[in-house]
């Protein structure tokens, strides 16, 4: 099992991110991200039954592929604490109709917001403890979907929050929330509504517009998802998004394969842009021939948000992951392009000596949320419309 030298807490906020992208996060590396802690927040039951049931489904396939016996029969003490462990780390929260308005969702969490955050330092200091010291929790990532009652305005008041409180403790944030389709006129209303919040609060997140994303799905597998239904769409995105977080994911909890080491420190600094967001780019190849040659073209067309006129300055990190590493010129190419390019002042670039294939993903803060194209208005058409004619 590869040895993970630090631990992070991984947070989901409302049903999409808790049952169809963290456990698709959590199944391109089950042995490395085992290792950390998983908390569900979400106002449905079904919901977060379902989350939790996939989560350890995936634990189960790895742990019994170890144990070289079939998943069904694998009923062991492992697959049992690691479901037990989410069930007791997660929250629902109940009562007046909870995730149907944003606003309800939100008053729901802050009539909550104490026990939310005990549990996490009841989480914190479980780990501690079980390490007898040797190990904690140095890092929490926060994911949430934009669009209906709950993950819209949970998700960036929740990340607030940990910001205000937990990097004295030395734990460190990141937030990652997206921006639905703009699709459901009832969606971009809410969408709107993240946007403001996040304006209004001045909440350093990564933003992450399916509309972008699904668009850089396509052009990476070089097709499109199957017209018939949503579900397509969203999964091209769900499984994107979860390419992404896996690589920083990774990097974080493999420190000494990193170089330089990743350090929380440099990340909670490319948040520095005021009531500005973060976005993220990936480029995957087999070889190390073939990633030269696109990894260019595909930061470019993967930026998973894009503003009507570039930012003037931006702050980023790049990671590549590859067993092999890459030529020092590349890296020392890629550093120049996010100058130049992205008009980075300070890019740092890191390489994970992890995995077979190429993969490199880029964080960059510094977009204006309020000139988010598609526009992020309730009657905004976007993507779908035009794949599906309408
Ligand atoms: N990746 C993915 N995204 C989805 C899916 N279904 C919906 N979404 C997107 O996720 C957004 C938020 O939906 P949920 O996470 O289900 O909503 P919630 O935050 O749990 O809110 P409530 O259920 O109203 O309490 C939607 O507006 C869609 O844009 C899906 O199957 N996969
Ligand atoms: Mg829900």
């Amino acid at each position: 099992m590869e040895e993970v030298s630090r631990k992070l807490l991984i947070i989901g906020v409302g049903s999409s991110a808790c049952i169809h992208v963290l456990p698709r996060v959590f199944a391109r590396s089950p042995e490395v991200f085992a290792k950390n802690e998983f908390m569900f927040i979400d106002t449905s039951s079904a919901s977060l039954e379902a989350a939790v049931d996939r989560m350890t489904a995936v634990f189960r396939e790895h742990h019994s592929a170890r144990m070289g016996v079939i998943p069904e029969r694998d009923r062991s003490f492992p697959v049992n604490l690691f479901k037990k462990r989410i069930e007791e780390n997660s929250i629902l929260l109940g009562g007046k109709g909870a995730g149907t308005l944003p606003e309800n969702g939100l008053s729901i969490f802050d009539e909550n917001k104490d026990l939310v955050l005990r549990r996490i330092e009841g989480i914190i200091k479980r780990v501690e403890e079980e390490s007898g010291g040797e190990k904690r929790i140095e890092g929490i990532i926060v994911v949430g979907c934009s669009g209906k009652g709950t993950g819209t305005l949970v998700t960036p008041f929740l990340y607030k929050l940990l910001l205000g409180k937990f990097p004295k403790m030395g734990v460190y944030p990141l937030g990652f929330i997206t921006l639905p389709f703009r699709f459901r006129p009832a969606d971009n209303i809410n969408a709107k509504k993240t946007v403001n919040f996040i304006v209004d609060n001045n909440v350093p997140m990564f933003v992450i517009d399916y509309e972008n994303a699904l668009e850089a799905h396509m052009y990476l597998h070089g097709k499109e998802p199957s017209r018939e239904s949503l579900r397509s769409f969203y999964d091209c995105v769900a499984e994107i998004l979860s390419e992404v977080l896996s690589v920083l994911i990774e990097a974080l909890n493999l420190v000494d394969r990193c170089e330089p080491p990743i350090d929380f420190y440099d990340l909670m600094r490319l948040l520095r842009i005021d009531r500005c967001v973060g976005t993220v780019a990936i480029s995957v190849a087999n070889s190390e021939e073939e990633f030269k040659e696109r990894w260019k073209n595909d930061i470019e067309s993967t930026m998973m948000l894009r503003t009507k006129t570039l930012p003037s300055r931006t702050l980023g990190v790049t990671i590549v992951r590859s067993e092999s590493g890459i030529p020092v010129d590349v890296a020392k190419e890629i550093g120049d392009y996010a100058k130049n390019s992205l008009r980075s002042e300070d890019h740092i670039v890191y390489e994970l000596y992890y995995g077979q294939k190429y993969k490199m993903i880029s964080l960059i803060f510094g977009f204006d949320p309020l000139d988010i194209v598609p526009e992020v208005t309730p009657t905004s058409k976007g993507i779908l419309h035009r794949l599906l004619g309408r």
